[in-house]
């Protein structure tokens, strides 16, 4: 994170991680869809804000190989400004390359990151691949001095679409026992990438705030930060709802 005083400006850094083609694109695609959903993508700039705003929030910046696959990372930048209208929080969202061979990328792309989701591949065969990935994370950011106990994090088991995947109740029971919230996608479609956004900005905000004190000193609000979010993003539930599909929760099968 980081605060620039003139204009009154809060940069928010959240990164999915995760392994190699388990969705991380194709959720930044998802928030991408849904921002040009809404108002042709003019998200709320209203023209009368900071200089600092954006001429074209949410371009999403993708650079890939031949073979579409990430090369450094994807970028998408969103935006927020307080009811008081004096102060800005913009989001940077980043992805990680997958391949094993980009492990100097993925530790540059995660520095400074203020929250993170780990996207993993609900197939059977790749249950590996993620707790590889997984542990490559944890190493990461022990090398940054950090470690995920203090990262605030959320965890997606995306592609839950497919065949042989890891079954529902599993994944039930895995995020009754998880501290993180732990979402369900088909990210190619777009079900769940709302839902994982919206919660990993929720632990991300708190964590910030209990940190630094932004409620008060910028006087931007959790509740106010999150439903301006999902209304950029085109939510299709309110917030609390949203958040309410993460897996484990009493009401189960609240997400299709
Ligand atoms: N069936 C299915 N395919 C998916 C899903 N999410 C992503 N994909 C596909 O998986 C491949 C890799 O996705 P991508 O987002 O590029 O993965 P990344 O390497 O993590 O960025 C692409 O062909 C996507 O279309 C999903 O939920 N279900
Ligand atoms: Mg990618």
């Amino acid at each position: 994170m980081h605060f620039n005083a003139s204009p009154r400006e809060l940069v928010i850094k959240l990164v999915y991680y995760g392994p190699g083609l388990s969705g991380k694109t194709s959720n930044l695609i998802g928030l991408h869809q849904r921002i040009f959903a809404v108002a042709g993508g003019a998200g709320v700039e209203g023209g009368e804000g900071p200089q600092s705003a954006p001429s074209e929030p949410g371009r999403l910046l993708t650079l890939e190989t031949a073979d579409d696959r990430t090369l450094f990372f994807d970028m998408l930048p969103l935006w927020f400004r307080n009811v008081a209208g004096d102060a800005m929080v913009r989001i940077k969202v980043f992805t990680v390359p997958g391949q094993p061979i980009h492990t100097a990328s993925r530790r540059l792309v995660l520095q400074g990151a203020d929250g993170l989701a780990f996207i993993a591949d609900s197939q059977i065969s790749h249950t590996r691949q993620n707790a590889d990935s997984f542990r490559e994370l944890c190493d990461n950011l022990k090398q940054f001095g950090s470690s995920v106990d203090d990262v605030p994090l959320v965890i997606q088991f995306n592609k839950r679409d497919l065949p042989n995947v890891r079954s529902d109740r599993e994944l039930e029971a895995l995020a009754r026992r998880s501290r993180e919230p732990v979402f369900a996608a088909v990210a190619s479609v777009g079900d769940g990438v709302a839902e994982t956004f919206i919660g990993l900005l929720d632990v991300t905000w708190r964590q910030l705030d209990q940190k630094h004190g932004l409620a008060e000193r910028l006087r931007i609000d959790r509740d106010e930060l999150l439903a301006g979010a999902a209304l950029q993003i085109a939510a299709d539930a309110p917030v609390e709802v949203l958040l309410a599909r993460r897996l484990g929760e009493a009401r189960t099968g609240a997400h299709a």
